[in-house]
């Protein structure tokens, strides 16, 4: 392994989470040469920044992980649902058995980015950063030095949510305590036992951290717009020796998660709601329940994503089961409320443990901001439209992020006209196979915007980090030297992404599957609903027809040129 890290390799990854890390490992067991710039002090990028108490993967083990056999059969999890350390150890893990951290620069942002069609080469231009252990809701960097980097191929790993979202509201900066982002939690940790805290959003960084805080914090107001339709975890420990880990039963879980929708171990049933009477959909239902994890959402009834009467059975089944929990009539009316807040597991559901009664208890506030929502900040805490002043020491913001684009968006990456992507992405995102962009030779993305990305992470990862891989080594087999998306391919994409989705349940409700978090952004749909197989079908198919879709540059054409 290198002394330090390639300056000149064939292939620049942009981010040392799991996906840049899976991608050095896959491209250069191909014989490529990469270098990863990654710009916090550690690699494990949402791993590595999500430091807030509470944090833990709501995908259940043994699938959240790579199928990468030196790994898997050395590392052994604890817990069917690891909390934040845990995965930084399997993290230090797959450093150590696959090498990563040789082949990093660290604290390296990359800031601009632009193609070079003469000398095909992309040109990567960093700044050095020195902190990203802010614990405000600025960047979490200061840059002070510049580094150019070269490549013929750029792979952006910046991953589905890399940008934090911070609501404009007004008195922001006057507020008297310290404002954390779930995304930029302070190294140290903070001590709430003494303070007031709020926690604003209620998303799957929202319902972790209030199970946590919400112990600890002398009192604690919970701003809620919209209710999390929570489902139980049920979390276990797993035994290092037990039947879930051996090396034949991940074997057949990572040939299964291949052939599902979404990445995970389980599949929707194949009938409707409709076609059991209520004795056999009750306890349908409550099997699921009681497996718990993601099970009432992914292995539901086939109909409940997609019709609004099996939808609401599924919504009456969860309120029922949820509204025990809640012993205070007003609470209760706000967390489960009688007409479900939007389309049951249409936004990603999180997963709770102890959610309900940690919101019961009494130094818990739960601020309704429906109809009434938070108008600005002062020096003492919280304004609502009402103009009721909420005093806390602590503001904590779950507030959510630019996902799927803001990771791409933010970096300075110009096309061949020069055009920035956020420019380019203004009017509608337009991609191909959710991978390329046309104006972007020789670039390549992973587990972001077009995707098959409301899905299991590593899942994700390897299925289309395995297809660059593909790619690139079959432009290497038969001398091409540069590939573009045309923009008739990427019409064509972006229109089965929006076909995909016209008249569903998903396309009715605003979450970031749809940018519709963030002000200002185009609402459209930004992830591909078709499902895994039919994914890996088409882009698959893509190679086997001589790069369909693209435009090829040939060796032979640059030294003619
Ligand atoms: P999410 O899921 O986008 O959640 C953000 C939360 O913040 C959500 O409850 C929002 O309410 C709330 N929010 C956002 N803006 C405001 C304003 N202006 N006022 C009040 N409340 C607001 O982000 P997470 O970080 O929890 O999770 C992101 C993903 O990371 C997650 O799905 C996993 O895949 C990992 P809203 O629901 O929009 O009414």
């Amino acid at each position: 392994h290198p002394p330090s890290p390639p300056t000149h390799p064939s292939v620049l990854i942009i981010g040392a989470g799991l996906a840049g890390i899976y991608m050095l490992h896959a491209l250069r067991s191909a014989g490529f040469t990469c270098a990863i710039l990654e710009a916090c002090a550690g690699i494990g990028g949402t791993w590595y920044q999500n430091r807030y108490p509470g944090a833990r993967v709501d995908t259940a083990m043994p699938l959240y992980q790579f199928s990468i056999p030196e790994v898997y059969k050395t590392f052994k999890w604890r817990s069917t649902h690891p909390t934040r350390a845990e995965i930084m150890e399997y993290i230090d893990h797959l450093d150590k058995v696959l090498h990563i951290t040789p082949y990093v620069h660290l604290r390296k942002r990359v800031v601009e980015a632009s193609y070079d069609t003469h000398a095909r080469l992309w040109t990567v231009q960093t700044q050095t950063t020195t902190n990203d252990d802010d614990t405000t809701t600025k960047p979490p960097t200061t840059p002070t030095q510049t580094t150019t980097f070269h490549a013929p191929y750029l792979i952006s790993a910046t991953g589905l949510v890399s940008h934090p979202y911070t609501p404009p509201w007004p008195g922001l900066n006057t507020f008297a305590g310290p404002i954390h982002h779930t995304k930029t939690w302070p190294h140290t940790g903070i001590n709430v036992r003494n303070s007031r805290v709020a926690i604003i959003g209620t998303g799957a960084s929202g319902v972790q951290l209030i199970q946590a805080l919400g112990k600890e914090a002398k009192s604690l107001i919970v701003f809620q717009r919209t209710p999390n339709l929570c489902l139980p975890m049920r979390a276990r420990t797993l035994d290092a020796e037990g039947p879930e880990q051996t090396d034949e039963e991940l074997a057949r879980v990572f040939a299964r998660r291949r052939e599902t929708f979404a990445g995970y171990a389980g599949e929707f049933a194949a009938r409707s709601v409709y076609a059991d009477g209520e004795g056999a959909r009750e306890e349908f239902f409550g099997g699921l329940w009681a497996r718990g994890g993601f099970a009432f959402w992914v292995e539901n009834y086939a109909d409940v994503l997609f019709e609004r009467g099996a939808n609401g059975v599924a919504y009456e089944f969860w309120a029922r089961e949820t509204r025990g929990r809640v012993a205070d009539e007003r609470k209760r009316g706000v967390l489960v409320p009688r007409e479900a807040p939007h389309w049951f597991g249409t936004r990603r559901p999180c997963l709770e443990t102890d959610y309900y009664e940690v919101l019961g208890r009494e130094s818990v506030e739960v601020v309704d901001l429906r109809g009434n929502g938070i108008e600005r900040v002062v020096r003492e805490g919280i304004v609502t439209a009402d103009g009721v002043v909420r005093g806390v020491d602590v503001i904590c913001l779950a507030t959510g992020f630019d996902a799927l684009t803001g990771g791409l968006t933010g970096m300075g990456l110009r096309g061949r006209d020069g055009v920035g992507l956020g420019e380019r992405w203004r009017e509608g995102v337009r991609t191909n196979l959710g991978m390329t962009v046309s104006g972007y030779p020789n670039m390549f993305y992973l587990f972001a915007v077009h995707g098959p990305s409301a899905s299991n992470g590593p899942s994700c990862i390897e299925l289309q980090g395995d297809w660059i891989v593909a790619a690139m080594v079959k432009m290497r087999e038969e001398g091409v030297e540069s590939i573009e998306a045309t923009a008739e391919a990427e019409a064509a994409w972006t229109k089965q992404i929006h076909d995909i989705l016209r008249g569903t349940l998903v396309q009715e409700t605003n979450s970031w599957y749809n940018g519709a978090n963030v002000p200002g952004k185009t609402v459209e749909p930004l992830i591909f609903f078709g499902g895994f197989p039919e994914y890996r079908r088409q882009i698959y198919e893509v190679l086997d027809n001589d790069f369909r879709g693209f435009v090829k540059v040939m060796k032979e054409q640059v030294v003619g040129e």
